[in-house]
């Protein structure tokens, strides 16, 4: 079988399999879900998380038995290094959404060979829309393909950013983050990462900015950032360990210049940012 027709395989198997674990997901809402804290009263995981995690991690060991799967609920495989066809697995991502909102949340798949990205979907569930990509072959949103990012200027750009920074969590000098919030047209949130990603690579967002996700949340997001010409590194441009937690900032290359350069020189003048978590 030749190399790009086995990820066309990979590609299509994958695709029904998330629509199939969305279409359980609409049905759920018409239910009790179950809710529990896992590390805070903000980190909240259902019912609903475990049972597609599982749901699509049977049907991946099924047909591909030496691939190894990273998720978030813990059903996964223990992986250590990035050797190999790894999927990068988020059953639910956005799960506040899904229990307060139902309502942008998202399934989310990436898949690596020896740490390239090869296969990449974001289903927004409830907007019924799938981002999906095979590198090289081009991104689409549904059935229509994605144009290369344009390059722009922060003050003709939205862009995506969580209140973390203005918390006292220390990850980041609020001095750095306001006058990029300030210099922007607008900010927004949506609360799910994977969505957020999916928006950069849409051109609906113009960069995304964030400081801790693990590899299940933007596994699936890089992919269809790099296959529509986005740039993703850390907030201090460093590159991305794809199996640790990471900072993110995602955008088309004008505004990840832009951005990374201010971040550059506000750290070198003293200000901080949280070193990578081991
Ligand atoms: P999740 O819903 O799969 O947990 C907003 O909360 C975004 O950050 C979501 O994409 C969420 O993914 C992600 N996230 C990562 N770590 C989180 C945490 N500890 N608590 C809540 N959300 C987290
Ligand atoms: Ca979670
Ligand atoms: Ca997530
Ligand atoms: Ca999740």
């Amino acid at each position: 079988m030749g190399e790009q027709h086995y990820w066309l395989q990979v590609h299509e198997k994958a695709k029904q399999w998330i629509q199939e674990a969305a279409q359980l997901l609409k049905e759920s809402l018409k239910e009790q879900i179950d809710v529990e804290f896992k590390s805070s009263y903000d980190d909240l995981v259902t019912n609903m998380d475990r049972k597609i995690e599982q749901y699509l991690i049977e049907r991946i060991h099924e047909h591909y038995p030496d691939h190894r799967i990273v998720s978030e609920e813990g059903f996964g495989d223990e992986v250590s290094s990035l050797d190999g066809i790894i999927w990068l697995l988020d059953p639910i991502d956005g799960t506040m959404n899904f229990v307060h909102q139902q309502r942008h949340f998202a399934i989310s798949i990436g898949v690596y060979e020896n740490g390239v990205g090869r296969v990449g979907l974001i289903k927004d569930v409830m907007a019924d829309d799938l981002y999906h990509c095979i590198k090289g072959e081009g991104a689409y949103i549904n059935d229509k393909r994605l144009p290369q990012l344009e390059n722009k200027k922060l003050n003709e750009s939205i862009i995506a950013i969580n209140a973390t920074w203005v918390n006292d969590n220390k990850r980041i000098d609020p001095e750095i983050m306001r006058p990029i919030a300030r210099k922007s047209r607008g900010t927004r949130s949506y609360g799910s990462a994977a969505i957020e990603l999916a928006y950069i690579a849409a051109g609906t967002l113009d960069a995304y900015f964030t400081m801790r996700l693990s590899p299940w949340d933007y596994g699936a997001g890089l992919i269809l950032i790099e296959e529509v010409g986005g740039k993703a590194t850390r907030v201090d441009g460093a590159p991305i360990d794809l199996l640790k937690q990471n900072s993110l900032l995602v955008a088309n290359p004008g505004i990840h210049q832009e951005i990374t350069q201010h971040i550059k020189a506000e750290i070198a003048e003293g200000k901080f940012i949280e070193k990578p978590v081991d």
